[in-house]
């Protein structure tokens, strides 16, 4: 299906009716709906599917940097470039339990891209859902070059929730965190679980493989597991910074949250030839599951 600039999208769907909609700009998430059709991620109604910038809302791939500290583009250019499809998409991995209902996605480097990036590689985006609903994003970068590389990431990743305030993450408590709000100071996180009553945007370092974000009010958790992505970047712009964005509805961070786990802290160096993978899965549960298990 085409979106509405004319850009390629592909939803996949697996035999129980869960589906996820990538775009082939950026390779971008653009929706993730469970059996009932109820849509998971937030997608701002304000959003622009429009180069030079990535819409705004669902999940973005950003890479070779993920932030904005250094030379390139805040969050770097991938989200920013049309993909390709991979018609012929290598067998499935043993440990690649996500099922038949998949597409591969890749990215190279055009030559203007080698100008301020000068590194060969193949980005392999593999989006996947599961027969239990489950989406699975796993990411290769492959250096294809004669010399190595070093490269951030991470899945930027925009969570619908009913009420920020009703939200709490679990699995991030004590953890060193650096404030890109506080020039990117590191600080140690004291609290129990973090809720929200204020912008926040924040890079959680070394965290665990499984994280928990809980919706009270509707009852339900997201639980995001990760790998190869030992940091999460904690995001909500809040009221004031809301009203700044242009692609944003003022009062649109009430019902969104970005974690988005990713690669920051210490930079991915791959060899000619190497290959890193990054791996994330979303699943939906009742919360009553959480405290259950
Ligand atoms: O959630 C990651 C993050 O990069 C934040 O640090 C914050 O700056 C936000 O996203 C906005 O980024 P964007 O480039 O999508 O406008």
């Amino acid at each position: 299906i085409k979106d509405w600039n004319g850009i390629d999208q592909v939803v996949v769907r697996n035999p129980q009716g869960s589906s996820v909609k990538v775009s082939l700009y950026g390779g971008q998430i653009t929706s993730w709906r469970n059996e009932q059709g109820e849509e998971l991620l937030f997608t701002s109604s304000k959003a622009i599917f429009k180069p030079p910038k990535a819409m705004r809302g669902g999940i973005s791939i950003c890479f070779p940097q993920f932030g904005n500290c250094e030379s390139l583009q805040q969050n770097a250019f991938a989200r920013n470039r049309i993909w390709t499809i991979d018609e012929n998409p290598p067998p499935l991995h043993p440990n690649d339990s996500h099922g038949k209902s998949f597409i591969d996605l890749l990215l190279k480097p055009s030559e203007e891209d080698l100008k301020f990036w000068p590194h060969s590689f193949e980005l392999r985006l593999r989006v996947a859902i599961a027969a239990d609903g489950d989406l699975v994003l796993i990411s290769r970068v492959r250096n294809i070059n004669g010399k190595p590389f070093s490269f951030s990431f991470g899945y930027h990743t925009h969570l619908s929730v009913s009420d920020i305030s009703e939200v709490r993450i679990e699995g991030l408590e004590t953890l060193d965190f650096l404030d890109n709000l506080r020039q990117r100071e590191r600080f140690t996180e004291q609290g129990d679980a973090i809720t929200f009553e204020s912008e926040i945007d924040r890079v959680y370092l070394s965290s665990p493989n499984v994280i928990a974000v809980l919706d009270h009010e509707r009852k339900r958790t997201y639980v995001v597991r990760k790998e190869g992505l030992p940091d999460v970047v904690v995001w909500n712009p809040w009221e004031k910074k809301s009203k700044s964005m242009t692609d944003f509805g003022d009062e649109e961070y009430k019902q969104m949250l970005c974690v988005d786990g990713a690669a920051i802290e210490r930079p991915i160096t791959l060899k000619p030839g190497e290959e890193w993978t990054g791996r994330l899965t979303l699943s939906v549960v009742p919360s009553s599951f959480c405290s259950e298990h």
